[in-house]
């Protein structure tokens, strides 16, 4: 049987199924895609006709979509990350979804902002308001990991690293998060995995 193929290079939201995939832990093939000319490439095209990474090749299946790859990755190779019950399975989507939709586009702004926009064309006033709008999301997690070393329990999950994944451009962009520590922790608890040092050094 062939391996599992992963494309895209760690710095960018690739990361995220990077993680996941070395997190559980199995044998694949690495294919380090960039997101520019690399992946407008018609044979990439073929696999994502996005033209995004990251994209997984499985036998038969190709997938797009980092949060939907993770899922896949931990239903058939690495269950533990996912609690065995309808219920927990609801709460992954929940905080996954919950990642993507109210963490990752104020998130993007800044990073936009930092590192795309030429200097003669940036607006503060965007990176400020974009800080600002995250303050609501950061405060509901601050509040929820108040109650639990991680985000379903006291277990390292998919959902924490789907969530922890997401929120690796605001790493990137060293934003300030004294203001939620228990986020702080929670995000050091899960930067802590070796899954994860070993998916930083993946492809840059
Ligand atoms: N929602 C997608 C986002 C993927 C995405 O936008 N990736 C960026 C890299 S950070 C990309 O490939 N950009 C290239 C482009 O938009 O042309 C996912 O989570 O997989």
């Amino acid at each position: 049987m062939s391996k599992p193929v992963l494309h895209g290079i760690s710095s960018s939201r690739a990361f995220r199924s990077i993680w996941a995939i070395e997190e559980a832990g199995i044998d694949y093939e690495h294919v380090p895609t960039s997101f520019r000319e690399d992946s407008k490439q018609p044979e990439y095209l073929a696999v994502n006709p996005n033209g995004r990474i990251p994209a997984l090749v499985d036998g038969d299946l190709k997938l797009f979509e980092s949060m939907a790859i993770n899922m896949y990755l931990a239903r058939k190779y690495a269950p533990q990350l996912l609690p065995g019950d309808l219920e927990g399975e609801a709460l992954t989507f929940q905080w996954s979804v919950w990642g993507i939709s109210e963490i990752e586009p104020l998130q993007m702004q800044i990073v936009v902002q930092r590192f795309f926009v030429p200097d003669d064309r940036k607006d503060e006033k965007v990176e400020q308001q974009a800080a600002r709008g995250l303050q609501r999301p950061l405060g509901v997690l601050n509040d929820h990991l108040a109650s639990g070393e991680y985000l379903l329990g006291d277990k390292f999950m998919l959902a924490d690293l789907n969530l922890a994944g997401v929120m690796e451009l605001l790493n990137m962009i060293q934003f300030d998060l004294s203001s939620w520590p228990n986020v702080s922790r929670w995000l050091d608890a899960c930067r802590s995995r070796d899954s994860y040092s070993r998916a930083k050094q993946v492809g840059m």
